[in-house]
């Protein structure tokens, strides 16, 4: 005799919801860029990573391994996506060979690459070496809290709202102490970049604000309803955060060690840059 499921065991809402074949290969669709992208421009920030100067090449390298991490983490949820699902007469069932899906991997693979991240921040803004590492410290012990403390609601999602939603006002004030010592790091970004960069930090402060909190938004979404919109919204708002707040910054922050390369005197960064509106103001610094 199947045993009918009881709900709040099934973790996610991925688990109760039957979806339409648009749905479906919508959900595959998001997944399968998501993956495809990271792993593309893990070559990408592997070989770019020899333009900036020696001190900033670790930069890019990081990018990489994140794109690295994320990739493979994406392309399990990929495949678990592919296997929880059987269609059966219109519809998209999910249970498939007793297959469940879940959305806690992705909170495993936050735990590599948001310490990541974060110190990838402190590094582009060339904090000094004593400081560096006390402020990457500093933001990394929120995070995690953060992190494991949003995993634990979320198996609340298919039914316990109040373990969703304690455990996510828990995690989100270790977001606010987090998003403190990043404002932290920002202002000694600002004090130390140089003057034609100057612009630089605030404007990633903000980018950071805008697409880490996707990731919250995501969370609380299942409260919505149990629907299939809602399990590919979510699935889409998953992938817009982690192209933003991985793939693009990874380029931001690259593109920024690269100008500051150039601007410090370091040829071959000057070089690279020749084309790009910001020669022009690299050079008017340098009085060329
Ligand atoms: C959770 C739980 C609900 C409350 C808050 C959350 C914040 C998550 C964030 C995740 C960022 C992840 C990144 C991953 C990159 O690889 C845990 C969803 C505030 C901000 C940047």
């Amino acid at each position: 005799m199947i045993a009918v499921p009881d709900p709040e065991q099934l973790g996610n809402i991925e688990n109760i919801v039957s979806l339409t074949t648009g749905q479906y290969t919508t959900g595959s669709l998001i997944l399968m860029v998501s993956y495809g992208a990271h792993f593309a421009f893990m070559l990408y920030f592997i070989m770019m990573s020899f333009q900036p100067a020696p001190r900033y090449r670790i930069v890019p390298i990081l990018s990489a391994v994140v794109m690295a991490s994320a990739g493979l983490s994406l392309l399990r949820e990929y495949t678990l996506w592919q296997e929880s699902y059987q269609f059966v007469g219109s519809m998209y069932l999910p249970l498939a060979e007793g297959e469940t899906f879940t959305n806690a991997f992705r909170y495993g693979n936050w735990t590599i690459t948001v310490p990541i991240l974060l110190t990838q921040l402190a590094i582009a803004f060339a904090l000094p070496r004593p400081e560096l590492h006390v402020r990457s410290l500093r933001m990394i012990v929120p995070a995690l809290l953060m992190i494991w403390t949003g995993l634990y609601g979320q198996f609340g999602e298919a039914g316990d709202w109040s373990q969703l939603n304690f455990w996510g006002v828990v995690s989100t004030l270790f977001f606010v102490w987090l998003i403190v010592e990043v404002r932290g790091v920002v202002k000694r970004g600002i004090a130390l970049s140089p003057e034609p960069l100057k612009a630089w930090p605030s404007n990633i402060w903000w980018y950071f604000l805008a697409t880490w909190g996707l990731y919250p938004i995501a969370y609380a979404l299942p409260q919505l309803g149990f629907t299939g919109e809602v399990v590919v919204v979510r699935q889409l708002l998953y992938s817009i955060a982690d192209v933003s707040s991985k793939l693009v910054y990874g380029l931001i922050l690259s593109r920024y060690v690269l100008c500051r390369s150039a601007i410090e005197g370091y040829v071959p960064a000057a070089e690279a840059l020749d084309t790009h509106p910001e020669a022009s103001a690299i050079a008017a610094s340098r009085g060329d």
